[in-house]
């Protein structure tokens, strides 16, 4: 890991869960932070705290929403000159709403989950990407999910949303297979976050229900593997790492003690 010492690193979605977890890890890398959310009090004592544990390490926190694309060039734009070589963006941001079926999931739903888990990390990625081609160098992490594999009742829109994300990111990679710059999926099975809570409204015992009765994965289990993938030598492109518990196999086999 001491190859991302002194790199920058774009993490969206990095207020909680598997993005702070990576702003956590690559801080301890010695690599210097852009961490982008909505929720900006919280980025912003992330950023003191990492300082404070990491002398070395600038962070740079960012008020984004990734929906918004006016606001996501003009961050990118705006970035003091020490932050503008991005080498890894992690495009991070990403949720699922409810469970309902097909037939009834509202627009809200669909709008919400599409404009953030596609739309988003499209215009994240096509901020950051110039930046990555001049250089002829960097590395882009997309979060997917077992769900950009696997499709499951009640998770037709947001499988059908990491589904796009799994398309986009291969097509990504042929499109860059000239150039430098690695792309990476990540596919993660169970992990405990916020994730659950915002799926379920806020109701902490449906939220808990996913992971009852296994060890689930943690955010940081999940930071790991991405600073594992994005601190190879610069010619090993490690395309997809699915991860997932040691008692889940697929989306549908996953062992409960009970
Ligand atoms: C989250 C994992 O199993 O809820 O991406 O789809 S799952």
């Amino acid at each position: 890991t001491s190859r991302l010492n002194g790199k920058t690193v774009l993490i969206t979605g990095a207020s909680a869960g598997i993005g702070e977890a990576c702003a956590r890890e690559y801080a301890r890398a010695g690599a210097h932070l852009i961490l982008t959310a909505r929720r900006v009090d919280r980025l912003a004592s992330l950023a003191k705290e990492l300082t404070a544990q990491h002398p070395a390490v600038r962070v740079h926190p960012i008020e984004m929403d990734v929906r918004n694309r006016e606001q996501v060039f003009a961050a990118i734009e705006a970035l003091p000159a020490e932050f503008r070589d991005i080498d890894v963006l992690v495009n991070n941001a990403g949720l699922a709403l409810g469970t309902e079926p097909a037939a009834t999931v509202s627009m809200e739903s669909v709008d919400t989950m599409f404009d953030t888990n596609v739309k988003g990390l499209i215009n994240v990625t096509q901020a950051v990407l110039p930046v990555m081609k001049k250089r002829n160098s960097g590395h882009i992490v997309n979060v997917s999910s077992v769900a950009g594999t696997q499709a499951y009742p009640g998770g037709s829109i947001y499988c059908a949303s990491k589904h796009a994300v799994d398309a986009f990111t291969r097509a990504l990679r042929m499109e860059l297979v000239s150039t430098a710059i690695n792309v990476t999926s990540i596919d993660p099975g169970l992990v405990e976050t916020e994730f659950s809570l915002v799926r379920f409204g806020g109701d902490k015992e449906r939220a808990a229900g996913p992971y009852v009765g296994l060890t689930p994965l943690s955010g940081e289990d999940i930071a790991e593997s991405i600073v594992f993938a994005t601190s190879r030598r610069p010619h090993v492109q490690i395309t997809t790492l699915q991860i997932f518990p040691t008692n889940q196999a697929s989306a549908y086999h996953i062992h409960r003690e009970q």
